[in-house]
């Protein structure tokens, strides 16, 4: 299939999605969200895939929800049309995604990357959810997913005033993993990747599962759930591989099973 806004790719074991408006610094339009559904629903059918990276040119990551699109918008338009309610299916995707942030990645599209597993950001990243400096405030998870990553203090200001995180603040604050110059980023994000994707999927997925659940359950619930997919692990041949690979000291060959 011929994408309009991205270019899809296939690097081993790791489909790489590349966000491409570039005249529109990678505006997450209504086209761009659906094929990025179609992308991404390819990629999990794809069992040669084992993780994603998502990323944006130089300059943009993606700075924003496309204001183009939104502009004229009423209110029965938003709500019955339920804008933005795709990105939902995106932020489920069941396979680890990085997001490889370059350049602005401001309201729509720091909520993209904030959707991703983790972000590795260039050291030419910036941040923000400028929302407010338009008459609106952040409609893709941003207010829920900024506050878990950066606590109420520094979520509240990005939010209120508007104003953008650089990479270094961004890493201080635990938004991103890490900082590389700006053109290692695909390189270390792909590197990342295929390493992911080169472990059991199974213990992948369910390390993916447990590390989610906690943002969405008590302490107690949450390690329970954790000891449960780990009892469960004990029932794949990549368990028995793994460890016996470490005991007769070689490389394991996982094989999904
Ligand atoms: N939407 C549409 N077009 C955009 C966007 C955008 N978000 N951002 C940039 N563009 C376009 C510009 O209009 C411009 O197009 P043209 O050449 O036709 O005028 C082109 O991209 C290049 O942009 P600039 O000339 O502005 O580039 P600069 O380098 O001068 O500035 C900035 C870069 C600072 C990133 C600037 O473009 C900017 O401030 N962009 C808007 C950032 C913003 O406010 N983002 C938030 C958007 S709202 C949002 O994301 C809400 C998400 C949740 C909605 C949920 C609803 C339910």
């Amino acid at each position: 299939m011929a994408y309009e806004t991205l270019i899809i790719e296939k690097r081993g074991a790791v489909g790489l999605i590349t966000l491409n408006r570039p005249h529109a610094l990678n505006a997450l339009n209504s086209i761009l969200m659906h094929e990025m559904e179609e992308a991404l629903a390819r990629f999990h059918e794809d069992d040669a895939i084992g993780a994603i990276v998502l990323t944006g040119s130089e300059k943009a990551f993606a700075a924003g929800a496309d204001i183009k699109e939104m502009k004229d918008l009423s209110f029965t338009d938003a709500y019955l049309g339920d804008l933005m309610a795709g990105w939902d299916r995106i932020a489920a995707s069941r396979k680890p995604m990085i997001a490889a942030v370059s350049g602005f990645a401001l309201g729509g599209g720091c909520e993209l990357a904030m959707m991703c597993d983790f972000i590795i950001a260039a050291d030419n990243a910036k941040f923000g959810q400028p929302e407010i400096t338009l008459g609106i405030m952040p409609g893709m998870g941003g207010s829920q997913r900024l506050t878990r990553a950066v606590g109420k203090s520094k979520a509240m200001d990005m939010a209120l005033t508007g104003r953008m995180m650089d990479a270094v603040e961004a890493e201080r604050a635990g938004l991103v993993s890490r900082i590389v110059p700006v053109d290692k980023l695909l390189e270390e994000a792909l590197a990342a990747a295929a390493k992911i994707a080169g472990f059991s999927r199974p213990a992948v997925l369910m390390t993916k599962e447990s590390v989610n659940r906690a943002l969405e359950t008590t302490l107690a619930e949450g390690v329970r759930f954790e000891r449960r997919l780990f009892h469960a692990l004990f029932a794949t041949e990549d368990q028995k591989e793994g460890m016996a690979a470490f005991v007769e000291k070689r490389k394991p060959a996982f094989r999904n099973l």
